[in-house]
Formats: structure tokens, sequence, C-alpha cells
């Protein structure tokens, strides 16, 4: 019979053989007739399903919310810095994303881990956030440089919105809501973020949508997909920051003497 060649690479997302792409088996021309966008597609070609409506309305809400916040944020200061400095669209792209991580845009895997975890255990928000301070780690999803409780951020108001009106069960968001009143008794800023909001949301998608087993949740969680939405959407927002300074012609940056401490 025929002996089977051992492959180097295994691939379950999308295949490219035949007459047309496939993203998890579904013909792109179908993708296109049924005016499927791009909610479905990350559906396809990250959870290897087609995932109902309000869900990929969901996904496509938090890469809409989350595409840029302005060019004073870590990510497009680093895109811009490096446009002004010559560089292509990709490294100014890269420049940006790199900044990405715990403390900006990254800690929506672990907002979702923590208040998992927290939740799944019955841990009153007091024994969640003292027990987190006493392992000396930051509340994931807590905390914003210019947001507070007297100027919320709206994205995170749009979310819950879409949340409480779409999703069956919003478990993990009202478990986040009451960290988040917790903390703010601590200081001002202490507001569910973004990343805490996308957080807690979406594990209310996974586990109130009934199209992921406890084990597919887990795994998802433990891999972390999250932060990929932040990732994803932000670029949307950095690739326009380094072609508004290509256009603008902006000189080399160079930051101003008098805005450092030279300390001994
Ligand atoms: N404290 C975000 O801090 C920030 C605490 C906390 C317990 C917390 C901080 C944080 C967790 C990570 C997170 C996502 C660094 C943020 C985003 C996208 C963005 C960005 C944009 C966009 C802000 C002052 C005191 C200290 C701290 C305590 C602060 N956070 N305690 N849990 N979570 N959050 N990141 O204002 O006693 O004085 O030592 O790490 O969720 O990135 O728009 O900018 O779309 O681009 O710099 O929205 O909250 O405050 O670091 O001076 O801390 O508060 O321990 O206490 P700040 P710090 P003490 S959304």
């Amino acid at each position: 019979g025929k002996v089977r060649a051992p492959t180097h690479i295994i691939s379950t997302i999308s295949d490219d053989r035949g007459e047309e792409p496939c993203y998890a088996g579904v013909p792109m021309s179908n993708i296109i007739e049924k005016g499927l966008g791009v909610g479905d597609v990350i559906s396809l070609l990250w959870f290897k399903r087609s995932l109902p409506r309000y869900c990929t309305k969901f996904i496509e809400i938090c890469i809409m919310l989350c595409a840029d916040h302005g060019p004073c944020v870590s990510g497009a200061h680093n895109a811009i810095v490096t446009a002004r400095a010559g560089k292509d669209l990709v490294s100014s792209l890269v420049s940006g994303l790199l900044t990405i991580g715990p403390r900006f845009g990254g800690a929506i895997d672990d907002a979702a881990r923590y208040f998992k975890d927290a939740y799944d255990r019955n841990l009153t928000p007091y024994e969640y956030v003292e027990g987190m301070k006493k392992k000396g780690i930051r509340v994931p999803g807590i905390g914003h440089r210019i947001k507070s409780r007297d100027n919320r951020d709206k994205r995170v108001e749009l979310l819950q919105k879409f949340a409480n009106t779409h999703f069956p069960s919003v478990k993990y968001m009202e478990y986040a809501v009451k960290v988040e009143n917790y903390t703010l008794t601590k200081a001002n800023n202490l507001v569910l973020n973004v990343d805490g909001a996308i957080g807690s949301l979406f594990l209310d998608l996974l586990s109130g949508s009934g199209m992921f087993t406890k084990q597919e949740i887990d795994e998802i969680v433990e891999i972390g997909y999250l932060n990929g939405l932040f990732v994803l959407a932000r670029s949307i927002g950095l690739i326009g920051h380094t072609f508004d300074q290509k256009r603008l012609k902006q000189p080399l940056y160079r930051h101003p003497w008098e805005d450092v401490l030279y300390a001994k």
C-alpha cells in the first residue's frame, strides 16, 4: 500500500489546496455569499467553529473599540517615534505592538485567568483583591492612567451594555464589577478597564454560549487567546499613526532635555 511520508507541520485551521481557500472547513465563497464579517473569520481561524451572531458581533465590537486610543498611549507613541525615524510600516507597527503587555493592553488574558479562578473558587472581592495584594500582584483588568470613578471608560460601558442585552449570562462581568466596587474604595482610578471588561465578558461568552466544553474554555484561558483581540485591534490604529506621520512628513523625534530629570 501507499506509505505516507511523515510531515513536519500539522495545521488544522485552514486549507488552500482546493479550488478556493477554506477557513476551518468553510469555503471562502460561503463566507462572502452569506455576508459574514471579520468576527466570523476570527471565530473560524482562532476558535475553529462558527459562533452565533451575537458572539461574532461582540468580537467585532472589541476590535472596533480597541482600534485606537490616541497618540499618547505607549503603542502609538512607539509607532510614531519609529515612523519619524524613517522606518518602514512593518517596523513602526511592530515597535508599537511590542509595548503591549501586562500594563498596557495585554492584561486581558490575565484578567480572564484571575477573574475566572476567583469566581470559580467563590472568593469574595475582598478575599480576591487582598489575596493579590499579599502576593504582590496588581489586579489585571483594574486601573487606568486617565480613567476614574468620575471619568468612566465609555468602551467599558458599551461592552457591558451589549452583553447585558445579548448574552445569556454575565456572571463573570458582574463579579468583575463587584471587584471594581471594592478597588474603588482604595483609589479613584482603580476602575474596571477595557482589558478587564473584555477578559470578564469573554469568559461569559465562552461559558454562556454553549459552544465550548469546560475543557476547551480552560485551554483557551490557559493558552491565552484574548490578548490577540487587543493586538489585532490596535494594529489598525498603529498603522494609522504610521501613515499619519509619513503624510505629515514629520522629522526625527528627539525628546526635549527639559523633560528629563538628569539625576545622580
Ligand atoms: N494600583 C494600568 O496605573 C495601570 C492596581 C493597583 C492593585 C491594580 C495599573 C495596572 C493592571 C494592568 C491592566 C490595562 C498601569 C490598562 C490599557 C489600554 C488603554 C491604555 C490607555 C488603551 C495604571 C498607583 C497605585 C499603586 C499601585 C496601585 C494600580 N493599579 N493596585 N491592582 N490593578 N493595572 N492594564 O495609574 O500603594 O502607591 O504603591 O497595572 O489592567 O492598557 O488608554 O492609556 O486603550 O490604550 O500608572 O486603555 O492600574 O498607577 O502604577 O502609579 O499605581 O495604585 O500599586 O499603589 P497608574 P501606578 P501604591 S488599559
